[in-house]
């Protein structure tokens, strides 16, 4: 079984290597930091730094530490292998709980209790049962199926949005942008879990929020350049949203100075909504080498075309 190489852009603490090294190794895959470029046949990145992968000569796939792809395939210089993302029921397990989580908060007012909280003032307000509020999914794909799987069992109403046409159990199901208007309209809480490609970069934005009902709120946990921030603060001081969630934005980290931070109708977390679990990663990747060796097809390979 040939060894995989970390290749990443960003400074991984070495404790946190140790571990994923250990991890991989208890699957049965030999993850290593360093090896002669010309022996490199597969690779494990992470915002790789631009040119980096085509040094290898010999490379035979890519896997990303993320299910998302975007850190992979802004290299102008990628090379044609296959590159397979994460998808492990970890990953969508742990997605879900902070999709479940900030939904609640948001439907059951948790920022206003919060704020009366401060004051002192015991108030009760009016919320709607779950059955009577609609959640949307923006990316119905591996983690918003999940989430949104874990919201209908809540009593939520839940909508999804992709590009293909699905018929999901008991969620309404849009697909292509000629339907994301009849999507939004109905949308009261707006999840957004879609990959970053040219088409949704900067989709949650103005024209975007106006087709939201008024009051309506946003859990962002798909990538930070799908958000335009000063929108997003129009659309909450004009009250048209009522809140937002955000576990990704633009720049991460946020910079200090960010208006982001300290207002009232935001929460923000540092892109925590899930984290790849080594032990879930080493298995998967164990899987798709034992593809690749014996000349089978792998899983969870990217389309490159479409992005994702
Ligand atoms: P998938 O590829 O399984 O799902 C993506 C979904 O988005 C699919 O339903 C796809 O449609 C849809 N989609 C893509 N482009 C468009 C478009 N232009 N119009 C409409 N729908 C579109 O990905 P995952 O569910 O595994 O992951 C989604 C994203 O979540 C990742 O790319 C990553 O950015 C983010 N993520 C964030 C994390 C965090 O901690 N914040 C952790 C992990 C992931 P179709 O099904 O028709 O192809
Ligand atoms: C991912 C992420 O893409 O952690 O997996 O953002």
């Amino acid at each position: 079984m040939g060894k995989v190489l970390i290749v990443s852009g960003a400074n991984l603490p070495p404790q946190w290597v140790d571990q994923l090294i250990a991890d991989f190794g208890s699957a049965g895959v030999e993850l290593v930091q360093e090896m002669p470029d010309a022996e490199v046949q597969y690779v494990l990145a992470w915002q790789p730094p631009a040119g980096r992968l085509r040094q290898f000569t010999n490379l035979k796939a890519v896997f990303s530490f993320g299910a998302g792809v975007d850190h992979i395939l802004n290299d102008p210089h990628l090379p044609k292998v296959p590159i397979i993302r994460a998808v492990t029921d970890d990953l969508a397990e742990r997605m879900t709980e902070y999709v479940v989580w900030q939904v609640l908060h948001h439907h059951r007012r948790g920022l206003d209790y919060a704020a009366l909280q401060a004051q002192s003032k015991w108030r009760p307000l009016g919320a709607p049962k779950a059955a009577n509020r609609r959640v949307g999914i923006l990316g119905y794909g591996r983690l918003g199926a999940h989430a949104g799987k874990a919201l209908q069992a809540v009593g939520f109403s839940v909508a999804g949005w992709s590009r293909s046409e699905k018929s999901p159990e008991g969620i309404q199901h849009f697909h292509g942008t000629q339907s994301l208007p009849a999507f939004l309209a109905e949308t009261e809480i707006l999840v957004c879990l879609l990959p970053l490609t040219p088409e949704t970069k900067d989709i949650l934005a103005k024209p975007l929020f106006d087709q939201l009902p008024k009051g309506a709120a946003l859990v962002h946990v798909g990538r930070g350049e799908q958000l335009v921030p000063d929108d997003l603060l129009d659309a909450l001081n004009s009250g048209h949203l009522s809140a937002a969630s955000l576990d990704v934005v633009p720049e991460e980290p946020l910079p200090a100075t960010s208006p982001l931070w300290q207002h009232p109708r935001i929460v923000l977390t540092p892109h925590i909504a899930s984290t790849t679990d080594g032990k879930a990663l080493g298995a998967q990747t164990r899987s798709a080498l034992d593809a690749l060796e014996t000349g089978k097809p792998p899983q969870n390979v990217v389309d490159v075309a479409k992005g994702y």
